[in-house]
């Protein structure tokens, strides 16, 4: 909770950088606003954000948090990339997660839901390049599952879109390839050799772990971002597509040729029900349904020419797509869709999938500006949506509208805040759910361009706070992360509580050793496995022996149940830093080539002796050295 105390002081700070400018004149803030921004979006030393931010992280692989409305970066967590921070992708756990992978592209994080509203569970991220989807556990912030490559499915972008009691996360494909994967066709017969797939990954709702529950086959049409429906559209779900036009090379012409492209609008509790009755066929390992002979699964809906985003809001009574290449966002009635479906008011078919009546479903087509991407709600009515080109956010009324509105939908636009530059995704806080939070939006912008301190060619990303509590939407504060925040979710911080330590008897490790009569080398064949204590400040034991051509095992325990006692376990020339927190065991294995002694040490500062937690490991030549003693008999000190 802030502490109003501290107001004036920064209030004096902040009015004397500026009076002295601090180099800041350029920017056209007024003093006034200034103040006011700086006290919106100031979290005084010692005190707390009130909001958790997960943005993605893009290509970089990982989830940043930041807190709002500081927009401080608090710490990162590491997905589809090692992170030598936190040890991940160097012991044997995590390097199992990632496979054959040390690289991803993290688009969509999406909270897990009850009833349509975060659990505060679970964190579900994508992996666009290799079609995988990970988990993130909220009671610990840390990635227990990776999910993939997905079968028969390629580019998982259209993901994660998470249902309303989190029975599935869906995902679409964004590439289209002969199926089953490993099959080979000519690109130029794209039309009749390759698929889309839709997925609906099924979460097990205790335990939260991901399988492949079933998929839609679809067209080589390229899917982009979805969402899931509630209230009246629930068990529903939406995803805009490109290249429609089935293109497969200069996809900036061919794929842009048609006024409109299709939405897919999909009964997922339909789909769920087909695979039950055995209406589906196996393709490598999955049910795969296809829709052309399975009807009342899959639909389409002509949307604004190469839309992007496609956003359900609060209500589930409205999805809006975002026009991309129109200067405007559709907005589609779901009650009018739902009848549409049910009285076929149909324009013809497309491969055997019903084309519903545009005119049927169409609310309106808000001229919002140029290049509109994403839409986010407040819950109050209110929609917001990202202009890529326009470069700002804009935002508008969302129906029901009045006749004279209808008439002329220029009057439900009703503010826009400009954005420096070029905005992608845009968050509002809970606007995925019935009961958003409202108040704070963030632009997540794709050009930073000199909005900050000359960093060389590499730029970071900007991502700009925006006030939404008033009439006028008002940008309190700016922050850079690394490449590249897509889309994020926010979450009250009242609403969770994470652990601190992980507490010594939830630890199922069987390779766990708590004392130090439990710990020592020892040695099979050639297999040499040793189990480590760390501790304030030493390992026990700190001299491991072994020989080359062995294969290493080490497990380390954290036997620390104090919060904040991290230790590391850094091994010279052999590329290991495992990181274990309280509690906490871990594990490596190296194959020794090389005589020699490597010493290893703690990575993370942790005492003031921190710098004497160290070791040795002797690696002899094959046949020397001395021969490894049983589990605990190891010389001690
Ligand atoms: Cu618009 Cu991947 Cu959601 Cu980037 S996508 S911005
Ligand atoms: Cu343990 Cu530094």
């Amino acid at each position: 909770m802030k502490t109003k105390s501290n107001y004036p002081i920064a209030l004096a700070i902040i009015i004397a950088a500026g009076l002295t400018g601090c180099g800041k004149q350029s920017s056209s803030t007024s003093t006034g606003d200034r103040t006011a921004n700086a006290l919106a979006s100031f979290v005084a030393p010692g005190e707390k954000d009130e909001y958790y931010l997960f943005y993605s992280g893009g290509h970089s692989g990982q989830v940043f948090v930041a807190g709002i409305p500081s927009m401080r970066h608090i710490t990162t967590i590491p997905v589809f990339a090692p992170y030598p921070a936190t040890g991940y992708g160097f012991d044997e756990e995590s390097k199992k997660m990632m496979g054959d992978y040390t690289w991803g592209d993290v688009h969509h994080p999406g909270l897990s839901q009850t009833a349509s509203k975060y659990d505060g569970r679970w964190l579900f991220v994508n992996d666009n390049a290799n079609n995988r989807i990970a988990r993130i556990d909220l009671r610990d912030f840390k990635t227990h599952q990776i999910l993939g490559p997905i079968p028969n499915s390629m580019g998982n972008h259209g993901s994660s879109f998470i249902t309303e009691n989190s029975e599935y996360i869906l995902c679409a494909s964004r590439f289209s390839v002969p199926l089953p994967k490993g099959r080979v066709a000519d690109p130029k017969d794209y039309a009749k050799e390759f698929n889309g797939m839709l997925s609906g990954i099924k979460v097990d709702p205790k335990t939260g772990e991901m399988s492949v529950g079933w998929q839609i086959l679809t067209p080589p049409f390229d899917w982009d971002l979805g969402s899931t429906g509630k209230g009246p559209s629930s068990g529903w779900a939406f995803w805009t597509s490109y290249n429609t036009e089935m293109a497969h090379d200069v996809m900036e012409v061919n794929s842009t040729q048609k006024d409109r492209d299709f939405a897919a609008v999909v009964n997922w509790r339909a789909a769920e029900q087909a695979v039950a009755q055995g209406k589906a066929e196996m393709m490598d390992g999955v049910p795969i349904i296809d829709p052309a002979k399975v009807p009342g699964i899959l639909y389409f809906v002509p949307i604004g020419k190469s839309p992007h985003g496609m956003d359900t809001d609060p209500s589930g009574k409205w999805v809006v797509a975002g026009g991309k290449l129109q200067p405007a966002t559709t907005v589609i009635n779901f009650e009018k869709l739902q009848t549409a479906i049910n009285n076929k008011t149909f324009d013809g078919d497309v491969r055997g999938i019903p084309l519903v009546k545009y005119e049927a479903v169409v609310e309106g087509e808000v001229p919002v500006g140029l290049g509109p991407l994403h839409t986010q709600y407040d819950g109050k009515g209110f929609a917001y949506t990202s202009m890529f080109i326009d470069s700002n956010i804009t935002k508008w009324k969302l129906p029901p509208w009045t006749d004279e509105e209808k008439k002329d939908l220029n009057k439900v636009v009703l503010d826009k805040v400009p954005t420096h530059f070029s905005t992608g995704h845009l968050v509002v806080a809970g606007s995925d759910t019935v009961q958003p939070y409202g108040k704070w939006c963030v632009a997540m912008n794709k050009l930073s361009a000199g909005r900050h301190i000359n960093v060389g060619p590499s730029q970071p990303e900007s991502s700009q706070l925006i006030d939404i509590s008033g009439e006028k939407m008002k940008m309190v504060a700016e922050a850079y992360t690394e490449p590249e925040p897509h889309f994020a979710q926010i979450l009250k911080v009242s609403e969770i509580a994470p652990v601190e330590v992980y507490p010594k008897e939830e630890n199922k490790d069987p390779n766990a050793v708590w004392d130090k009569a439990q710990t020592g080398v020892t040695r099979s064949g050639n297999q040499v496995v040793a189990k480590v204590i760390a501790i304030r400040s030493r390992f026990n034991p700190d001299r491991i022996d072994a020989q080359v051509g062995d294969e290493l095992t080490v497990h380390i325990t954290n036997v620390e149940q104090t919060r904040d006692m991290i230790h590391g376990f850094g091994l010279l020339e052999h590329n290991v830093n495992v990181v274990m927190d309280p509690g906490e065991t871990k594990t490596f294995q190296v194959k020794l080539t090389k005589p020699g002694v490597f010493p290893f040490y703690c990575t993370n500062f942790c005492s003031a002796l921190h710098q004497e937690m160290q070791g040795y490991l002797v690696v002899w030549k094959a046949g020397e050295g001395p021969a490894s003693a049983p589990a605990g008999a190891t010389a001690q000190r």
